[in-house]
């Protein structure tokens, strides 16, 4: 449940802290979406939610507020009933730090946590730890899953785990089963190019030869923070076909900027001919012509080399799906080598 304070100031006041104590039997719900950070990753400034620091204890939540305004400010927390059962609710207590005249309390009251009510918690789609949160640990499980055909993971139930479905947790990170917070759609605006480079020129069977998988570019906008700013990679995934009897992968490299990022896969299959990797919660920004990764292949015959089926996925740097293009350079392994250019 959400509990609401409402504070009215008759003056202004520095250094404020509000002091809410839980009734017995519930607990504090950290909602992530509603700290602030300092240093590192995104930072929030605290106007925007009027108060510096929000910290859950076992037994208390507190608010510190640097400056409080003359006037009526609300503030909120979400907290869950672990026991059922009829508790008191010890009142919240307000005052600056540094002054001693000034004080406030809310009125006590009772609570009572019905059985039936506790065992019926709402479900959270991609709640995986059952927390009641869709947070990074969440994500995490998608990512460990990606590739795969695990039922539990595959939260669009298309028989698959992708970019889609960490793109269902990741775009509504910071929400809990109790408030829903506001989430980003999907699907995003622009285009990803990806290319697939046979490099060497000459292919030998009993040779081993070079692949690379590079960004060509990106375009389009995203919103971040209600700007629009031009599109950046946040993740991508690649799924790449061969024929098993003609190439056999000796290697797989990732790019260090994708092995810092929280890596998919990777699958090497000589048997099934199939190599699919992938990297989410990219370091921004990834340059065009990057190059993503490289993959040691050894001809193991003469023949035409075709990369046939790549599925390949973009997102961008808020985590929703963009429209992945791919131009795959084709090669020929021979004897007498011959590289012809096939763009698909
Ligand atoms: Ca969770
Ligand atoms: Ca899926």
């Amino acid at each position: 449940m959400q509990v609401n304070l409402t504070v009215e100031a008759k003056d202004e006041a520095g250094y404020v802290l509000l002091d809410d104590p839980l009734p017995a039997g519930f607990e504090a719900i950290n909602e992530r979406l509603n700290t602030v950070s300092y240093g590192g990753g995104e930072v929030m400034y605290w106007r925007d939610w009027g108060y510096n620091r929000k910290n859950l204890y076992d037994d208390h939540v507190t608010f510190f507020i640097t400056y409080l305004w003359a006037g009526q400010h609300s503030y909120s927390y979400l907290m869950r009933a672990t026991t059922a059962g009829e508790f008191s609710v010890p009142p919240a207590q307000i005052y600056p730090m540094y002054e001693e005249n000034m004080w406030g309390r809310s009125d006590s009251h009772r609570l009572s946590v019905d059985f039936s009510k506790l065992v019926t918690r709402p479900l959270l789609s991609g709640d995986f730890d059952r927390d009641c949160r869709l947070t990074d640990f969440d994500l995490r499980q998608v990512a460990g899953a990606w590739g795969t055909s695990n039922v539990k993971r595959d939260l669009n139930q298309n028989g698959q785990v992708d970019l889609t479905d960490l793109s269902l947790v990741s775009t509504r990170q910071g929400n809990t089963c109790l408030l829903t917070q506001p989430t980003l759609p999907i699907t995003g605006s622009g285009q990803a190019k990806f290319a697939i480079v046979s490099q060497a020129e000459q292919m030998q069977v009993s040779q081993p030869f070079t692949v690379n998988v590079m960004l060509e570019g990106l375009s389009g906008f995203e919103t971040v923070k209600g700007v629009r700013t031009p599109s950046s990679v946040g993740g991508f995934g690649v799924t790449l076909s061969f024929d098993p009897t003609l190439l056999q992968i000796a290697k797989l490299t990732a790019n260090p900027m994708v092995a810092e990022a929280l890596p998919l896969g990777p699958y090497l299959d000589n048997k099934g001919g199939r190599v699919a990797f992938g990297a989410f919660n990219l370091p921004t920004p990834v340059l065009t012509r990057s190059q993503l990764a490289t993959i040691i292949f050894v001809a193991q015959q003469s023949g035409q080399v075709e990369f046939s089926s790549a599925n390949i996925q973009a997102m961008n740097g808020q985590g929703q799906i963009v429209e992945a293009v791919t131009v795959i350079t084709n090669a020929m392994v021979h004897n007498e080598v011959y590289l012809p250019v096939i763009v698909k």
